[in-house]
């Protein structure tokens, strides 16, 4: 038997349909998983292809062509760099087994900076390793993901052939580029699921303002499956129309509606919240997205509190300003549309900020429209929107904030009008929006000229002695006020 252009360790669902996918580019693929019967039933599942079943980790090295291509897709539990996990097994298992130049591929979602610690320890072993975040789920795995790969440029090299055949193509173009060196990779996809966090908690303050205006879920869904021929066109929200028009055969009731509302998480969101207070950079939609799924998962308490605190009087309807004029409904449709546009700009904004940040403190040189433009294809976020970010970065590598460029500026010019309206109209109904109003402060705080960081200051020097520069001063000058005592 020939050997193998690729080997997979981890056989669950994604390892599964990520080398199904591989297979069908013309590649032979060689796969071990821990427990054998998994190795076994998949072999037998898919009779006549380019597959090889190893037993032993042995049998499963010795299978591949070399320079061996090992893609590890094991469940990764650290959060740490000093953390080991299953990662960390699976790598040692293979250290004594593999040969100079041999590369290790890690497309597990593992925290950046555990990739940047193996990446440096598996070059005092002689090896090459590739931290790969994948994103696309299991049929993004099978069909088409996107790919966001970290290590140096010339294993990169070697790689490209492979990635680029199995990643998802937008416009001809593969949706995979080689995101930079270490553990770029693995950070660039966190960014991605904290952006993801955003989206999803954007998407899902629309639909509870609709829900409190009164519609019905099917004109709900109608509403979800227009906007996704506009310019919100994207995955989320197609699967939001989608998923709004699914009944329960048993009840026949909206499945929707039949879900408890706690939501989960994995931890990506989180680490993207820590990272960005690690580098004081504010990412308030995200931030608010996390903190809105940490909220919803303690239902006993909100149960609760639901009777304990005031809300305003329920009008059953949702009014404007006066508690009584109902909003007209095409109305309503068109500014929520409005603000939901305008706060996915700001999320967008603020992970790329991020992302920019950490880029110039790891000199990553991370390149912001590429990155957008393989994202979309084959992940979560896909939408039309980011070929905008793409031809921003394009026309102006050195664009600072993304609401700067011309077509976001003139898109949160038009649109800022009903963001207010529809933030106000929600504040005034007891609606939460926190993630729509995060964005909205963020927006407001950012075009503010004068911010009243000037009393703020004042407050220090009063109580610390820390200073203050003036307006009417040179910048850089120092001074401190004698304020008066305060007793008590
Ligand atoms: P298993 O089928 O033997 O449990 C997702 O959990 C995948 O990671 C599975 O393929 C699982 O193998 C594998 N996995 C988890 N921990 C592992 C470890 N310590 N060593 C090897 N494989 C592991």
């Amino acid at each position: 038997m020939s050997k193998s252009d690729f080997g997979l360790y981890g056989l669950a669902v994604m390892g599964q349909n990520l080398v199904l996918n591989v297979e069908s580019r013309g590649f032979q693929v060689s796969v071990y998983n821990r427990t054998t019967s998994v190795t076994d039933d998949f072999i037998a599942a898919h009779p006549g292809k380019k597959l090889v079943g190893a037993h032993t980790v042995e049998d499963f090295v010795q299978s591949l062509a070399r320079p061996r291509k090992i893609h590890i897709m094991v469940k990764s539990t650290a959060v740490k760099d000093t953390d080991r996990d299953a990662v960390d097994a699976v790598i040692e298992q293979l250290i004594p087994l593999l040969d100079e130049d041999d590369i290790i591929i890690d497309g597990g979602n593992s925290f950046y900076q555990a990739t940047e610690r193996r990446d440096a320890y598996l070059a005092t072993k002689g090896l090459r390793f590739i931290g790969a975040g994948v994103s696309g789920g299991e049929e993004g795995a099978r069909k088409g993901p996107s790919i966001m790969p970290g290590g140096p440029a010339s294993t990169w090299e070697v790689m490209k052939p492979i990635f680029e055949s199995i990643a998802a193509k937008v416009d001809g173009e593969p949706c995979v580029i080689h995101i930079g060196p270490g553990g770029a990779g693995h950070y660039v996809k966190m960014i991605h699921n904290g952006i993801e966090y955003g989206d999803m908690q954007l998407i899902c303050e629309a639909y509870n303002i609709f829900k409190h205006a009164g519609f019905t879920t099917d004109e709900m869904a109608a509403i979800f499956n227009e906007w996704n021929d506009g310019e919100l066109q994207s995955y989320l929200i197609q699967i939001t129309g989608k998923a709004l028009e699914q009944i329960d055969p048993e009840t026949g009731h909206s499945v929707v509606e039949l879900i408890v509302d706690k939501a989960g998480q994995k931890g990506t969101g989180q680490w993207t919240l820590l990272n960005a207070a690690e580098n004081a950079v504010v990412i308030s939609t995200i931030n608010a997205a996390v903190e809105a799924r940490i909220l919803s998962s303690k239902k006993k308490e909100r149960v609760l509190a639901s009777k304990e605190l005031r809300g305003p009087a329920p009008t059953g309807a949702l009014t404007m300003g006066d508690g009584i004029t109902p909003w007209p409904k095409e109305i309503l449709v068109q500014k929520v549309h409005d603000a939901l546009y305008a706060s996915k700009i700001i999320s967008y904004a603020q992970g790329l900020d991020l992302i920019k940040t950490m880029s110039g403190k790891k000199n990553w040189d991370l390149d912001l429209g590429r990155i957008a433009a393989i994202w979309r294809g084959g992940c979560i976020i896909r939408a039309r929107f980011l070929n905008f970010i793409t031809d921003a970065y394009r026309s102006n590598p050195g664009l600072g904030n993304l609401m700067l460029d011309p077509y976001f500026k003139n898109i949160l010019n038009g649109n800022q009008q009903s963001w207010r309206e529809v933030v106000s109209l929600a504040m005034l109904n007891g609606i939460p929006v926190p993630a729509f109003s995060a964005s909205l402060g963020y927006y407001d705080s950012y075009r503010a000229e004068r911010l009243p960081a000037n009393l703020l200051q004042a407050q220090r020097d009063f109580f610390g002695a820390h200073t203050y520069e003036r307006v009417d001063k040179p910048e850089g000058e120092f001074f401190h006020t004698d304020w008066p005592e305060v007793i008590g």
